[in-house]
C-alpha cells in the first residue's frame, strides 16, 4: 500500500453509479473495497480492476444486519482503516400512488436505502471516529429534495437520507470527519430496469428524447469530492442533466 494511498469502501459496485465509481477510482491511486449482493459481478470487476490497484470484494445484503456485521469483521487487518465510505446501494422499488402502494416495495426502499445505509455506517463509524478522519459519502437524489407524484415512499427514503447526512455531518464533526450527500437528478443505470421490475419498456422511456446523466458523471464528482484538500468539505451537491431542472421539469425533443 502507497503511504497516502486510501481505502474506499463502495457498496452498490455491481452496477450503475458504483461500478462507474470504483472503475474511475481504480485509475486515481485508491485501493478499494468493491460490494454487492452479486458475486459474479463483483469477480469479473475484482478481475478488471485488479491490474490497476488493490481490490477486496465483499458480497452482502445491506439490509441484513449480521452479514453487514459479519462481512465487515471479515475484512484482513491491512483492509479494515477504511479512509472513505460511499454508502451508494439503493434503488426504486415501484411507481404507485400511495393507494396503490406495494408494501413488500416499501419495505425494500425502506430497509435498503435507509435502514441499509445505517446498517453499513454503524459498522465503519468507530474506527473513523477512533482515527479521527475519514470520510462519508451518501447518496441520495433529488427524490430527497423533492417529491413527485407516485415517488411517495422512495422520496420519504431519500429525504431519510438527506437528514441523516446532515445529522451525520453535525455529530461526526468533531472527530474532523468530512460528509458529503451527493443528489443526482436522472442517470441512466440499471435504476429504471428495477424500478419498473425488469419492464425494459418502462424503463427506457424513462430517459426518452433527453440526455440523462451516466453512472460517469457521478463518479466524476464523487471523485472531486474525495480529493479536496483537507479543510474542504463538499457538503451537498445536487447534479442533474443539463435537460433537467427539477423532478418533473425535463425537456424532451418533441415534447
Ligand atoms: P443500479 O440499479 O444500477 O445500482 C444499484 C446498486 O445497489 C447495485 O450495485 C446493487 O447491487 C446495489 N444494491 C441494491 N440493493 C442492494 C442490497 N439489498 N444490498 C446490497 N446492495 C444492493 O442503480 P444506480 O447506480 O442508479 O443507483 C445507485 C444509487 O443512486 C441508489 O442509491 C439510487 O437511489 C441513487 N440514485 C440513482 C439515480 C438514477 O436516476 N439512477 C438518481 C439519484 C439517485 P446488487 O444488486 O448486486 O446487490
Ligand atoms: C432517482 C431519480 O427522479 O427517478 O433517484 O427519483 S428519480
Amino acid at each position: 500500500m502507497g503511504n497516502n494511498q486510501k481505502t474506499v469502501f463502495i457498496t452498490g459496485a455491481t452496477s450503475g453509479i458504483g461500478l462507474a465509481t470504483a472503475r474511475l477510482l481504480s485509475e486515481h491511486n485508491f485501493r478499494l473495497i468493491i460490494c454487492g449482493r452479486r458475486k459474479e459481478r463483483l469477480e469479473n470487476l475484482k478481475q478488471e480492476l485488479s491490474s490497476k490497484t488493490e481490490i477486496l470484494a465483499l458480497s452482502f445484503d445491506v439490509r441484513n444486519r449480521q452479514d453487514v456485521k459479519t462481512a465487515i469483521a471479515s475484512l484482513p487487518s491491512t483492509w479494515q482503516s477504511i479512509d472513505v465510505l460511499i454508502n451508494n446501494a439503493g434503488n426504486a422499488h415501484g411507481l404507485s400512488m400511495i393507494q396503490d402502494g406495494d408494501q413488500d416495495d416499501w419495505d425494500a426502499m425502506l430497509d435498503i436505502n435507509v435502514k441499509g445505509l445505517l446498517n453499513v455506517s454503524k459498522e465503519i463509524l468507530p474506527g473513523m471516529t477512533a482515527q479521527n478522519s475519514g470520510h462519508i459519502i451518501n447518496i441520495g437524489s433529488i427524490a430527497g429534495k423533492e417529491v413527485y407524484a407516485k415517488g411517495n415512499v422512495y422520496c420519504a427514503s431519500k429525504f431519510a437520507v438527506d437528514a441523516i447526512t446532515q445529522g451525520m455531518r453535525i455529530d461526526l464533526n468533531a472527530h474532523g470527519i468530512k460528509v458529503t450527500g451527493i443528489h443526482p437528478g436522472l442517470v441512466n443505470t440499471e435504476f429504471s430496469k428495477v424500478r419498473f421490475k425488469g419492464d425494459k419498456e418502462k424503463a427506457d422511456k424513462v430517459y426518452e428524447g433527453m440526455s440523462p446523466l451516466y453512472g460517469e458523471d457521478v463518479a466524476d464528482v464523487i471523485l472531486f469530492a474525495i480529493t479536496r484538500p483537507a479543510h474542504v468539505q463538499l457538503a451537498d451537491l445536487v447534479i442533474f442533466p443539463t435537460a433537467q431542472a427539477s423532478s418533473t421539469t425535463v425537456l424532451r425533443k418533441n415534447s
